[in-house]
């Protein structure tokens, strides 16, 4: 008879393989295209999304446990310190969306304390989300678990979705600075996608790196170690696999630096030497000191972040920041129309 029920309402036992939906995949065609392109072009550059096949997602993990780098331990003791007063801003009973949602780690402290319904995580990994739904099942039997593949970064639609239980107000959990990866008019279109499934109790609870003195933040993306130039440089190895490429990693040396002007710290692969890469069919000649632009990294003032979501459509933001006001926690709703 639980058949007939919402996924949310029945029984924890009767709910054993993770359930994925798989959302408008984005076309591996046209993200070659995007990849080829970007390194043809004039500066080349390379989508931050591609960092990150199992080499990067490894290093990344590195670089989170690295002394410089403080945004994620700074985050996770914001949460350890304001998890209560952070969960009394969000609805009980909620659905709880971890977007990216990577191991689910962050989001697991959450379900607890916020005393969540429907735990849905959104990535455009399939196997490492089933791992997460299996986790988080295992660790949380009482809480419905969902996975959806999708390419959230573009405007997305979970309405369907989050409709299976309407009664269960949407939390959207967008955590590790990663809206900074963004430029502010696609963290602008992203978020304004989020609110447009926001109304009434739901939320949006987000992580954001906030503008400190340069040198702390050079240092946690060019540090000691070289972690952060290995995750850099293996961007190359990606392109060489996905687009039939011969980039030599060790011909491009990691560079990082804050550009005031725009917030953001930018990172560059620079050649060492002039020389030619293959890229497929193409012939690219890279100039000794040429870069190619691979990820911008955007800090926010607290109000410059709250004017953003503010122009987005959200009101009432609330915000926690550490003690050095290193990074911001901000919890919004939706604002009038
Ligand atoms: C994933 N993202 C928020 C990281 C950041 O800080 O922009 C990626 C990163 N790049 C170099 N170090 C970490």
């Amino acid at each position: 008879m639980n058949s007939n029920k919402p996924e949310c309402e029945r029984d924890a036992e009767t709910i054993r393989a993770p359930r994925l939906i798989i959302d408008a995949v984005d076309d591996h065609g046209a993200q070659l295209a995007e990849l080829r392109d970007g390194l043809l072009s004039r500066p080349a550059r390379i989508a931050p999304k591609f960092f990150y096949d199992e080499q990067g997602c490894a290093l990344y993990g590195a670089i989170c446990a690295l002394s410089e780098y403080y945004p994620t331990r700074t985050e996770i003791q914001i949460y350890e310190r304001c998890r209560r007063p952070i969960a009394a801003q969000l609805p009980p009973d909620g659905q709880w969306i971890d977007l990216g949602c990577g191991d689910g780690a962050k989001a697991r402290d959450w379900l607890g304390p916020a005393r969540v319904r429907r735990y849905i995580g959104v990535d455009f990994a399939a196997d490492w989300l089933k791992t997460t739904l299996a986790v988080t099942e295992q660790q949380f039997p009482g809480v419905d678990c969902l996975g959806v593949v999708t390419d959230f970064t573009r405007p997305f639609h979970l309405h369907p979705v989050l409709n299976d239980c309407p009664d269960a107000p949407p939390i959207f959990f967008y955590p590790g600075s990663s809206i900074g990866n963004f430029t502010p008019e696609d963290a602008l279109s992203l978020l304004r996608s989020i609110r447009s499934h926001l109304d009434g109790d739901g939320r949006l609870l987000i992580g954001v790196d906030l503008v400190k003195d340069t040198a702390t933040v050079e240092a946690a993306y060019d540090d000691a170690l070289g972690v952060t130039a290995a995750f850099n440089r293996n961007v190359l190895r990606v392109a060489n696999r996905l687009l039939d490429a011969d980039f030599e990693p060790h011909r491009f040396d990691h560079r990082a630096f804050f550009n005031a002007t725009e917030s953001r710290i930018e990172m560059h692969l620079a050649a060492s030497q002039g020389h030619d890469v293959r890229i497929g069919e193409h012939r690219r000649r890279f100039e000794a000191g040429e870069t190619i632009v691979t990820e911008y990294s955007y800090k926010y003032t607290p109000e410059r972040f709250c004017a953003l979501l503010a122009e987005a459509g959200y009101g009432n933001m609330h915000y926690w920041t550490d003690e050095r006001g290193w990074f911001g926690v901000f919890v919004a709703e939706a604002g009038g129309d």
